[in-house]
């Protein structure tokens, strides 16, 4: 499962451990952590008794620590001098020169002038104060976050479906009792390599893994049965599936009378997908339709679980809604062991979305265009509705318009100069930006760009609460001394607001008190926190969301009885196949998909940091097939250069069977001149308004030995 041996516990003495949890991804693995254990100890192990990982950790997680003394972590507050070069400043000048830029920009071309843009990555407690700092202390309606290149088209397709978002409607634990489950566009063995330990489990229990990927990953390596599809054909093969469902009546009537509406449209459909016409779109042959359809109907529990593959399209939303609607028609959500979850990325992707940083919305998943939820969030933070701004721009409009409608931007948490798609138009509005704030503890490529950096503290520096990929809120704990220097998040942006007029609405000392506003603002919401409190948190293994009061002991499961929308029934969407944004053509003949490696973490700004994760993977490699290889004479090693409709950029060449020959693959874990998003496009999905990564058009335009 990972590269290095697992640190054997006892080297940690439980006597200094505290209990935390991993500053990377959704898995949120419990990591023990001790401080001042001398040299030769590791300060990282993982936690044996934190029902998620069970004390496996991955690569990224045994090294986590080696970023919080990390040589090339900054410590001043930094201004830029007349000549462009950065220079210490107290945060005293840094925070008036942030503040009186806003308020010039404000002046000079209003309060939507001012942009912030936030992150997954933060806490809950970090999360609601951000959305309150930009509504509130700025007053702009443009706040949105990197979760909308991440979650939102998972998120849309469940609140349409279901009316709720939540990740995981079920813990982690029930995949050892599913008889079957199917991952599509997920490559866990690569991205949430502990989740593996709940596959291993689930084969012992005579359990069958299906994998979708166009790349046969080894998560597919681990699989009963690998459908090597076509990328941006998901939705076609959900539909197909459909068919065969029908066609061998295998679909679950009674549920569907009694706990859905919306079918008969959708049947209609489905029956267009004859498995002839879904294998000449898929390539995926009909036996394996029809066997995959019966594993999963015939089951008494199945799953499906999408990722990024399957929504990182600009059909990202009606693709999750082709999978919905399957497992709805086969009666399987809500049902034991079994449904429709998709599997949120990072650390917080979960409260990320839920408390207040999306364009569209307020704390608690309320929405920012709803008068009644504005009311409600009003009182909470003693303001008038009418002076809540409405609905902003989402992350890749907000950033596409940098330099025009937008001129000062705060970013908390995101490395948009290597995660954004169609980089060197992002790169050039960066560069047309009046003022550019970065808060975080190293300089990346998007500070390359900024007039003003902030340090702050790091995961284990800090208090706060994150929300799990199962939607089990924990506790992040202050484990480790900052060093001199830097500050909290929170307390950036408490002195911001001091200095825009309305200090008092951001008093918090600790974010405990954040939370106990969050825990008031999102009372009577559908993300329900208000029955969570830290000292419920400290006496369990975290409490899952909605838990409206304070002796309720949180929702494990969903949907046994009832879905969330206000008749109870889960919604069925008739959705259709149809073309990406940039199909290959005779001019752009490959399809180009994106994604990541087990060593890095997204844009890379933390992970090539690592001495021991960067020699493992120093550069991205692009993979290409064997077959195509041969036609261009490329071999492993070659210097390929890959044209898009937007840029050219060189890699080195992987040679490897395990792709399609129709496909490449690279990850987007660097920037620069290595920056895989400089090939991708803006095309966004009309509803999560969430780019197309994982599809663009491309053609070999040379090869160099
Ligand atoms: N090591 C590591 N772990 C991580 C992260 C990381 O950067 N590195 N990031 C975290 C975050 S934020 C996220 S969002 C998750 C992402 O976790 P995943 O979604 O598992 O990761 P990806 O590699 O982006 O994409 C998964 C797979 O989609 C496949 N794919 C490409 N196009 C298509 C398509 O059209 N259809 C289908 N079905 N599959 C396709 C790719 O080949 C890839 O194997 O990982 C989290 N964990
Ligand atoms: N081509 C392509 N592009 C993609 C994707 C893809 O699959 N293909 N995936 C997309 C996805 S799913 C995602 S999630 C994005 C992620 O990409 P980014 O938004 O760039 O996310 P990270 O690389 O995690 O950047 C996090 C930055 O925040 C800092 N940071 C971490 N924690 C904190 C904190 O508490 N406070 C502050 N102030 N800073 C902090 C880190 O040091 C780092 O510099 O990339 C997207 N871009
Ligand atoms: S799987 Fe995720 S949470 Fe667990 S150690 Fe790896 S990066 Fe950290
Ligand atoms: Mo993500």
């Amino acid at each position: 499962m990972t590269a290095i041996p697992p640190i054997p516990l006892n080297t940690l003495s439980s006597a200094l451990a505290v209990r935390t949890h991993c500053p990377y991804c959704a898995f949120q693995c419990g990591i023990l952590m001790g401080e001042d254990l001398g040299a030769d100890m590791p300060r990282v192990s993982g936690d044996p008794h934190f029902p998620v990982n069970n004390g496996q950790l991955c690569i990224k997680g045994w090294t986590s620590s080696a970023l919080l003394d990390h040589p090339e972590r900054v410590t001043t507050t930094q201004l830029r001098d007349s000549r462009g070069e950065w220079r210490d400043a107290s945060w005293e000048e840094a925070f008036d020169f942030i503040a009186g830029k806003f308020k010039t920009i404000r002046q000079r071309h209003g309060a939507n002038a001012n942009g912030v843009f936030g992150s997954g990555a933060l806490t809950n407690e970090k999360t609601y104060l951000l959305g309150k700092f930009a509504r509130v202390a700025l007053g702009t309606a443009n706040i949105d976050y990197n979760g909308r290149f991440c979650m939102s088209s998972a998120a849309a397709a469940q609140n349409r479906a279901f009316g709720i978002d939540r990740g995981l409607p079920f813990p982690i634990a029930d995949l050892e009792h599913a008889e079957v489950v199917m991952l599509v566009g997920a490559n866990t063995a690569d991205t949430l390599p502990p989740m593996m330990q709940w596959f291993d489990r689930q084969k012992k229990a005579r359990g069958r893994l299906i994998v979708a990927d166009p790349r046969r990953t080894d998560t597919a390596r681990a699989a009963d049965m690998f459908l090597q599809l076509t990328p941006g054909t998901d939705l076609a093969l959900a539909n197909g599936l459909l068919y065969v469902a029908l066609e061998e009546r295998l679909t679950d009537e009674r549920y569907i009378a009694e706990r859905t509406t919306g079918f008969d449209a959708v049947r209609a459909v489905a029956l267009q997908y004859h498995p002839a016409r879904v294998e000449r779109l898929t390539g995926v042959p009909e036996s394996q339709l029809r066997q995959a359809t019966r594993w999963l109907a015939t089951a008494r529990a199945s799953m499906v679980l999408t990722s990024r593959g399957t929504e990182q399209h600009s059909k990202g939303v009606e693709s999750v809604h082709s999978w919905i609607n399957l497992m709805l028609a086969l009666g399987k959500v809500g049902k034991p062991h079994s449904g429709y979850g998709t599997l949120t990325g990072q650390g917080n992707g979960q409260g990320g979305r839920e408390h207040g940083q999306k364009a569209d919305q307020l704390p608690g998943y309320r929405l920012i265009e709803v008068d009644a939820h504005r009311e409600a969030i009003a009182k909470v933070w003693g303001v008038d509705p009418e002076s809540l701004p409405r609905k902003g721009k989402s992350a890749f409009e907000l950033l596409d318009s940098l330099g025009s409608e937008i001129r000062g931007l705060f970013v908390m948490g995101s490395n948009v100069a290597v995660a954004a798609p169609h980089l060197s138009r992002i790169e050039q509005r960066l560069k047309s930006l009046e003022l550019l704030v970065v808060c975080d503890s190293f300089h990346n490529e998007t500070s390359a760009h900024a007039h003003v950096f902030l340090p702050v503290y790091q995961w284990a520096e800090e208090d706060g609460t994150m929300t799990n990929l199962e939607g089990r809120v924990i506790r992040r704990r202050a484990v480790s001394r900052p060093p001199p220097g830097p500050r909290s998040d929170l307390d950036v942006l408490r002195e911001l607001a001091v200095r825009l007029g309305c200090g008092e609405k951001f008093a918090f000392r600790t974010a405990e008190s954040v939370f106990n506003e969050l825990r008031r603002a999102t009372a009577g919401a559908t993300a329900d926190y208000s029955g969570i409190t830290y000292s419920k948190i400290e006496s369990s293994d975290g409490v899952f969301w909605p838990c409206p009061s304070e002796d309720h002991p949180g929702s494990l499961r969903l949907f046994a009885e009832r879905f969330h929308h206000p008749d109870g029934r889960a919604r069925f969407f008739a959705v259709e196949h149809r073309p990406a944004g940039e199909e290959p053509d005779a001019e752009f003949p490959l399809f180009f998909t994106t994604g990541r490696y087990k060593e890095h973490y997204n844009s890379g700004a933390q992970t090539r940091l690592v001495s021991r994760l960067r020699n493992a993977k120093p550069i991205p490699r692009l993979e290409l097939h064997p077959r195509l290889a041969r036609r261009h004479r490329v071999v492993t090693g070659s210097r390929v250069t890959v044209e898009s409709r937007r840029a050219k950029m060189e890699f080195v060449a992987e040679v490897t069977a395990d792709i399609r020959p129709d496909t490449l693959f690279a990850p987007f874990h660097w920037g620069g001149r290595d920056a895989a998003n400089l090939l991708t496009s803006g095309v966004l999905d009309p509803i999560s308004r969430m780019p197309e990564f994982k599809l663009t058009a491309v053609r070999i335009a040379g090869v160099r030995p």
